[in-house]
């Protein structure tokens, strides 16, 4: 490409790596879907269909970015993980989130007829996504924050379902319905549930636990052609050195195989708690990141 005199302009870029050897996690959210809730007539205060779709457009994404190790989703909100170790768009901010965001933006306004057969969507409603990326140190702080959604979904799903049992079986105004539930716990909120004839034990896990997607590699099935594919990726580096000092980097030849087999992995969503130890120990390829 031959050099204009415009192209100083390049130097206006900012270079915005994110911190190496971190957990970055991207947390899109729906923009204004309180109101676009409302405008399509979401169900209260769960509406299942509206749930599958943010989980199929999350596994979508899943299945198209293979360094993202988790997902977990709530309400109209998504946090994607990419690996700690991961090189994708040299750990750029704006290309990790923005990519993000647009492949699910993408596949949820295309999948939104699937789930919502009846009700097309229309132009002045669009659902659109925010998103950010965050930087987490350690695995600890990553659970923790994990963690931190999972509570808050506990904590809405305590509070809408009681709310929406007040007044849709116990024929309650909005206002009353918020009094009777001001400086309540959870345990009060469950006993309230219950007197107006709803067990909160009896809810979908889904609503109470949200969604956890990961890769399940007892789903995987064999890769066709696995081998050809791969010794034509050594021919073409011609190389098997390792260019970093970063002590778990792959060489490009093992990076490639894992991609495959990431891509080749199932995604499978569950609605399980993600606090406790149990989920991880059980699951120890997840944050290892190797196959
Ligand atoms: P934002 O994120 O600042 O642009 O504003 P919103 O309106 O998206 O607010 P946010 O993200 O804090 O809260 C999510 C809203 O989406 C909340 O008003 C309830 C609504 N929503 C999400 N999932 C469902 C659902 O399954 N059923 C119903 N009825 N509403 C839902
Ligand atoms: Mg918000
Ligand atoms: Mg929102
Ligand atoms: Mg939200
Ligand atoms: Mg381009």
């Amino acid at each position: 490409m031959a050099n204009s005199k415009y192209e100083y302009v390049r130097e206006f870029e900012q270079a915005e790596p994110l911190l190496k050897n971190t957990w970055i996690v991207v947390r899109i959210d729906g923009r204004g879907f309180h109101r676009l809730s409302t405008k399509y007539q979401f169900e209260k205060p769960n509406d299942k269909r509206a749930l599958d779709l943010m989980n199929a457009a999350g596994a979508a994404v899943m299945n198209e970015l293979p360094d993202l190790v988790l997902a977990y989703g709530i309400s109209d909100e998504y946090s994607f993980v990419y690996h700690k170790d991961t090189t994708l768009f040299e750990r750029r901010a704006a290309k990790l989130t923005s990519t993000i965001v647009s492949t699910f933006t993408s596949y949820y306004v295309f999948l939104w007829p699937q789930y919502f057969p009846d009700t097309p969507l229309l132009l002045g409603m669009m659902p659109t996504f925010d998103g950010r990326a965050v930087c987490y140190p350690t695995i600890g702080n990553l659970r923790d924050y994990l963690s931190w959604r999972q509570v808050d979904c506990h904590i809405n799903n305590t509070y809408n379902t009681a709310f929406w049992t007040l007044i849709l079986k116990g024929g309650m105004e909005a206002r009353e319905a918020e009094q009777t539930l001001s400086g309540t716990n959870t345990g009060q909120k469950n006993e309230i549930m219950y007197t107006n004839g709803l067990n909160y034990n009896n809810e979908l896990e889904i609503y109470k636990k949200g969604t956890v997607l990961y890769r399940d590699y007892e789903l995987a099935h064999p890769i066709e052609g696995s081998s050809e594919i791969l010794s034509s990726a050594v021919a073409s580096t011609g190389t098997d050195t390792i260019a970093s000092s970063l002590p778990e980097e792959l060489s490009k030849t093992a990076q490639e195989k894992e991609k495959k087999s990431k891509r080749k992995a199932g995604v499978k969503a569950e609605h399980i708690d993600i606090i406790k130890d149990e989920f991880w120990q059980r699951r120890p390829w997840i944050l290892s990141g190797r196959s």
